[in-house]
């Protein structure tokens, strides 16, 4: 069993494979991980609202870096059903590489499609859970629809970052455990004209919380 190096404060304690430790340096480690691990995650509270002032629903914040980047990683358990004939939820961010389910809950069958570059894709008509998630491989936004039903509507935005939230109807997003340090806070809502890119701003994120207000050229709750 090969000694990896122990951390500072046992060092003093001789090699017992630091791969598995032992019942002796086994609570000396979970204290010494609760006294030495300083308090490194911040809360990100966005509030967004319309050009007419209005809080903004399902709004989309993406906080990237090159950390986050590298901490982004597929999301499991991602769904976007259908309910009385509308997508629920309307708006998703998911991590690039995640694979999202549409299960069909209404009594009548939907027909999902995406003919969007981030990810063309089409669920023949259907009932129930379809056989096979779709697995968004690329960053973008995919703009999906139903066959069937045209007023039906979902995005699918898909991120290179852990750190990301969707407003409720208060217009708020809160982003948990975010790692000091410099962000490109990034803010989108579906209701933007085809194609316009989503808002950019700096963030330099410290240990505290951070609040941030950003107006989006949007009216009407953006609903
Ligand atoms: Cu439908």
């Amino acid at each position: 069993m090969p000694c990896l190096a122990p951390p500072p404060a046992l060092r003093w304690l001789p090699c017992q494979g630091w791969r598995q430790p032992s019942r002796l340096t086994a609570p000396l480690l979970a204290a010494c991980t609760l006294a030495c691990t300083p308090a490194l995650a911040a809360t990100v509270d966005v509030q967004l609202n319309g050009s007419d002032g209005k809080p903004l629903l399902e709004a989309v914040v993406v906080l990237e870096s090159a950390a986050a980047r590298t901490a982004s990683k597929p999301q499991p358990g991602i769904e976007v059903g259908q309910v009385d004939r509308r997508f629920a939820p309307r708006v998703v961010v998911v991590p690039v590489g995640s694979a999202v389910s549409f299960p069909n809950h209404d009594k009548v069958r939907h027909h999902v499609y995406s003919l969007s570059p981030t990810k063309p894709f089409d669920i023949k008509l259907y009932s129930g859970v379809p056989a096979n998630p779709v697995v968004f491989d690329r960053t973008g936004v995919a703009v999906l629809g139903c066959n069937i039903h045209d007023n039906m509507a979902a995005w699918v935005v898909v991120v290179e970052s852990p750190y990301h939230g969707v407003s409720a109807a208060d217009g708020r997003v809160r982003i948990d455990n975010v790692p000091p340090g410099h962000y490109r806070l990034k803010a989108w809502h579906p209701s933007l004209p085809p194609g316009t890119a989503a808002q950019d701003q700096p963030l330099q994120l410290g240990p505290d919380r951070a609040a941030v207000s950003i107006v989006l050229p949007v009216t009407g709750g953006g609903v």
